[in-house]
């Protein structure tokens, strides 16, 4: 896999992008539901804001007739969490999610390590019910209330994609039919989007055999090697913060690192790039515990939970905490630790961050 310097892309290079490979079938349904629940929002409250949050993995077809793909690590924690403290925050939210990845609230009771059935019993008694277990039922309730608030007032939107190119297909089409919301829209981009895919027209239309059966397309060759070439993703986010997002709209995106000594410069690197609002770092080892913002006026600013409250992590790393800050003046949200246990979700100190300077951008303009 080599890798080539893509010049910065304008609105004609995801002009060709989008013209050279296939639209997901859910689009017209989706942008159709979208127009619809900002028509609605602006209708019904026309203060109200609307976040897009976008979370989860893409995939990478390897063959049109898809058996295989390449994917990534993300399950949508950080979007699916996101999206109730938005909706907490007075936000209506499209969440633009992977497919079967987590979604909001229901997160709380899926996937093997909340799996919904340890969370109920048989009654015991005459009757047959089938009962929450008594430990549970405050939570549970808590959940259900305000998933049901937020499904009553139309204040979510729930719309999958699979495939990179689902995503940026999507994503545009979003961000257009945002338009009428202006500065009241906020992007905020979690998902983890794969930086390399196959194009349409060298594609494999079925499945790759194995052995030297695979004649021809990516695959050719008599060794049972699979050689496969990809090419960079246009990357989306100038094109999205200079023509398809509202003007005045806030976008917020997140930059992901391993290497705790490149985090920063590397954050700083994209807000500079794309211009837009701010980018939010984010370490794969440390991503539950700690983040930081990266601001124009050259703000480092690390928001953390505090140790007593850090949730359980098989694949966290907390001796990382704290090795990617770069700045002495480095500034730091870090709570008390107080006598509180329950993991504390860095979600919650994220989201009313962000809703505090999207009214100051709204009040004071850019
Ligand atoms: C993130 O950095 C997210 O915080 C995570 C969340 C993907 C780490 P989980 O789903 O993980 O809670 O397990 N997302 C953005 C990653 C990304 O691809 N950013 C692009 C980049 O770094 C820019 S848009 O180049």
């Amino acid at each position: 896999m080599s890798r080539q310097h893509a010049s910065m892309p304008g609105v004609e290079q995801f002009d060709e992008y989008f013209h050279k490979n296939p639209a997901p079938k859910s689009l017209s349904k989706h942008q159709a539901l979208t127009r619809e629940f900002v028509q609605f929002h602006l209708e019904s409250s026309p203060n109200r804001r609307i976040a897009l949050v976008t979370s989860g993995g893409t995939t990478v077809p390897l063959e049109n007739q898809t058996v295989r793909f390449i994917d990534n690590f993300s399950a949508g924690t950080r979007g699916a969490t996101s999206a109730e403290y938005f909706l907490e925050a007075g936000y209506a939210v499209i969440f633009l999610h992977r497919q079967f990845s987590l979604l909001p609230y229901s997160r709380h009771y899926s996937h093997s390590t909340n799996c919904f059935l340890d969370f109920m019993e048989e009654h015991d008694g005459d009757d047959e019910r089938v009962v929450v277990r008594k430990e549970y039922q405050e939570k549970m309730r808590r959940v259900l209330h305000q998933y049901q608030l937020a499904k009553k007032n139309r204040l979510l939107l729930l719309l999958p994609f699979t495939t990179v190119t689902d995503y940026l297909f999507q994503l545009r089409s979003l961000a257009v039919s945002m338009q009428p919301l202006g500065e009241r829209a906020l992007f905020y981009l979690a998902a983890a989007v794969s930086d390399f895919f196959i194009p349409r027209e060298r594609m494999e239309e079925h499945k790759i055999q194995s052995r030297e059966d695979h004649a021809g397309g990516q695959g050719a060759g008599a060794s049972r090697q699979l050689v496969i070439n990809l090419d960079p993703v246009p990357k989306f986010l100038s094109t999205l913060v200079h023509s398809w997002a509202p003007k005045g709209s806030m976008i917020v995106s997140f930059k992901l690192e391993t290497d705790p000594a490149l985090l920063v410069a590397k954050a700083e690197q994209a807000l500079k790039r794309y211009q837009h609002d701010l980018v939010i770092g984010n370490l794969l080892t440390t991503r539950k515990w700690e983040v930081v913002f990266i601001t124009r006026n050259g703000g480092e600013r690390w928001l953390r939970v505090p140790k007593a409250r850090r949730s359980k992590s098989i694949s966290g790393v907390e001796e990382l905490v704290g090795k990617a800050e770069r700045k002495h003046e480095a500034q730091h949200v870090d709570l008390e630790g107080g006598t509180v246990t329950e993991g504390m979700e860095i979600e919650s100190l994220i989201i009313p961050e962000l809703a505090i300077m999207h009214t100051d951008m709204i009040e004071n303009g850019k």
